[in-house]
């Protein structure tokens, strides 16, 4: 008896060092940022090991019918991050006291089908393991396979984050996302607030090597005046696609591989064929140019850095533990949705009555 429970702890014991020499071994061997308290490499090994393969069976079609999707499942859970944390918020719909987040101008952009495809993938997942796996976490990973399946890196993703049950107000959402306008000056300030590098900062732009924009997003670049760091052709190009400084047209945001996850954003930039001023003056500024340089150069490197500065993003003030919800549909918070359905049942009573 007293052996078997000797064995036994022991047993438990070498498995339990295997899991922690095998969490160190992911962070450590690849030099990867740490894991934030409550959230850990392997939290649904046990309770949802198809978890990660659920959501990257499903993205795999998703993007075999519609590639551009990737972009906008990568943008959705950067808002979600760096507004008020990676805690959901973003997939709010509208909100008791005011704009959610969601109508905020950033968001406008924000493709519909990304909130469509985040609950879908939601939905499956909770079908398997029950409602255990967070709205947020499934953003996380959603970003992460956008990112794999256009060509970019592996990288793994620290889960067990929880939903937040706070709307993030209009000028929250103003506050934390800085507008293409800005210079890297700007940018570099806004992003070091949340401890972002430079070599953090022109790797998440890097991002923009995949996916589209709306013309209303640069054309101060080009109307009235051309930003003279532009390169001629480029913007005689983007004048033909955006006629006028408020078309409603779009325009792929790396003209040299658009839905390719590469390091052609950085060979944009050192062409002057970046998009955005923010895009654009990461090549012109002194402290990013060479980090541009070597990024375009080098694609491993750009990987590295980039795979570093998504786990850093993905853990931004993030709900753990006994915070926040697991939430039952990603758009409205769980006690609303109680509220609903008895508001609903109330509203059958009362037509029953009549
Ligand atoms: C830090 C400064 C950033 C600025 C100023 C910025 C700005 C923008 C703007 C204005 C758009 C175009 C929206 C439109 O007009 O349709 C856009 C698109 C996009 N952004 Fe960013 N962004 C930034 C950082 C990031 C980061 C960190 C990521 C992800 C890690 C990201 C991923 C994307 C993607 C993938 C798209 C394309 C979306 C689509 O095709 O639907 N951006 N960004
Ligand atoms: C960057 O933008 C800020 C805010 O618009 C402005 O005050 C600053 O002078 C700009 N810096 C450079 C180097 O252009
Ligand atoms: C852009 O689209 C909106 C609605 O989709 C429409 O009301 C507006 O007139 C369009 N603007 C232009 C310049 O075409
Ligand atoms: C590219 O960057 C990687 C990662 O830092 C490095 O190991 C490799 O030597 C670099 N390649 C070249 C050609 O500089
Ligand atoms: C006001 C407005 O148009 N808000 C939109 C914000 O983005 C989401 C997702 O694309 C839309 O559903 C909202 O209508």
């Amino acid at each position: 008896m007293a052996s078997t429970t000797v064995s036994s702890t022991f047993e438990l014991l070498f498995i339990s060092s295997l899991l922690l020499f095998s969490q160190f071994f992911v962070s450590e061997a690849q030099g990867l940022p740490p894991v934030v308290k409550g959230l850990s490499w392997t939290f649904f090994q046990s309770s949802c090991p198809k978890l990660e393969s659920i959501v990257r069976k499903r993205l795999e079609r998703v993007f075999k019918d519609d590639v551009g999707q990737a972009a906008g499942l990568l943008r959705l859970h950067f808002h979600d991050c760096f507004v008020q944390g990676c805690d959901g918020s973003v997939l709010l719909d509208g909100s008791a006291g005011g704009p959610s987040e969601k109508t905020a101008i950033p968001n406008l952009t924000l493709r519909k089908e990304s909130f469509k495809i985040i609950d879908d993938l939601r939905e499956r997942v909770h079908k398997e393991c029950g409602r255990i796996v967070s709205c947020s976490d499934i953003t996380a990973l959603a970003a992460r396979d956008a990112v794999f399946l256009t060509g970019g890196p592996n990288y793994v993703v620290p889960l067990g984050r929880r939903d937040g049950q706070n709307f993030a107000t209009e000028q929250a959402t103003l506050d934390n996302l800085v507008a293409p306008t800005a210079n890297t000056t700007t940018l570099l300030a806004r992003l070091a607030a949340k401890d972002f590098d430079p070599t953090d900062v022109v790797a998440l732009s890097g991002a923009h090597t995949i996916g589209i924009s709306h013309c209303t997003s640069f054309t101060e670049r080009l109307y009235p005046n051309q930003d003279s760091t532009m390169d001629k052709t480029f913007a005689n190009n983007l004048k033909t696609s955006c006629p006028t400084a408020n078309s409603n047209n779009t325009v792929n945001m790396d003209i040299l591989s658009p839905n390719v996850f590469d390091n052609k954003y950085y060979v944009d930039l050192i062409n002057r064929k970046g998009l955005f001023t923010s895009d654009q003056d990461l090549f012109t500024d002194r402290r990013t140019k060479n980090i541009v340089t070597s990024f375009g150069a080098n694609q491993t490197l750009f990987f590295n850095k980039f795979v570093n500065a998504m786990i850093k993003m993905g853990q931004l003030n993030v709900l753990t533990g006994g915070q926040g919800e697991i939430r039952a549909k990603c758009s409205v918070r769980n006690k609303d949705k109680l509220l609903a359905a008895v508001v609903e049942g109330l509203e059958k009573t009362l037509a029953a009555a009549l």
